[in-house]
């Protein structure tokens, strides 16, 4: 009895005690590391219809830590509303950058953060004077759009709470409803705002400076500690050599 007893137990602890691998010997193993990445997020990853190629800052991120790490790289294709299911689903060992939101650090790992931005509305110019500030934009009368599965989606239900909130699926965009005038406002990174009031002068963003900082790191399976420590020590080693600052000054992002 006590032998049986005894023996359950040594299985048990031989079980529970067993490690399962990670990433980061299964990716020297493979010789490969297989990128997340959505490919419509300009700078950071875009894809060229024409050559099918990914390019942009964390593009050039990943292919720094497949040298580093002595591996190829390869880009898997993600959509925004199922990013988070591909590093749960093992689609790929990591994804080029997300928002830290809590909803999804429920399910992925976060490594360390390497860029921070500001989230900001977008409404019509012509619009500006009856949407001076982001409360204005917090009405039961007033639609904001955001793209399904991003931050944004779960910033809009905090930042208007007493608005209509409307989430269009990529590739169409949140702030193609605002210039149709079917929604008054859509809020989104700071960055990507630059860009589009450049690109369409019809849109202007709604100030508040600085608002609700946000943080980019890249998405890792939860519970992988070990990929986890390598990939966030490196990220720290490339901020102290310089490397991300020259990114930064590459792709003409400011860090808030
Ligand atoms: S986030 C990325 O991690 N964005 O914040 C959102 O969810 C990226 C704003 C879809 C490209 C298309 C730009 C949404």
């Amino acid at each position: 009895m006590i032998k049986k007893i005894f023996s359950i137990l040594l299985v048990l602890f031989i079980t529970t005690g067993v490690q399962a691998e990670s990433k980061l010997d299964a990716i020297k193993k493979s010789g490969e590391l297989r990128v997340g990445t959505t490919g419509d997020w300009d700078p950071m990853s875009m894809k060229d219809p024409a050559t099918n190629k990914y390019k942009g800052f964390d593009i050039d991120v990943m292919n720094e830590l497949a040298k580093d790490l002595g591996v190829k790289v390869k880009f898997v294709p993600a959509e925004w509303k199922t990013i988070v299911a591909g590093i749960t689903a093992n689609r790929y060992d990591i994804s080029t950058s997300v928002t830290k939101t809590p909803k999804r650090a429920e399910v992925a790992g976060f490594t360390a953060t390497y860029y921070k931005y500001g989230t900001v509305p977008l409404v019509l110019k012509k619009n500006l004077k009856k949407f001076p500030t982001w409360q204005s934009l917090n009405d039961k009368k007033v639609t904001i759009a955001t793209t399904l599965g991003t931050s944004q989606e779960e910033k809009a239900k905090e930042f208007f709470p007493k608005s209509k909130l409307r989430s269009i699926e990529a590739p169409a965009r949140d702030f193609q409803e605002v210039l149709a005038g079917r929604a008054d406002g859509n809020i989104t990174s700071s960055l990507e705002a630059n860009k589009l009031v450049v690109k369409y002068p019809q849109l202007a963003i709604v100030p508040d400076g600085g608002k609700n900082p946000a943080f980019l790191a890249m998405m890792v399976p939860k519970g992988d500690k070990t990929w986890n420590d390598y990939v966030s020590k490196w990220i720290k080693r490339k901020q102290s050599s310089g490397f991300f600052m020259t990114l930064e000054a590459k792709y003409n992002l400011k860090s808030l």
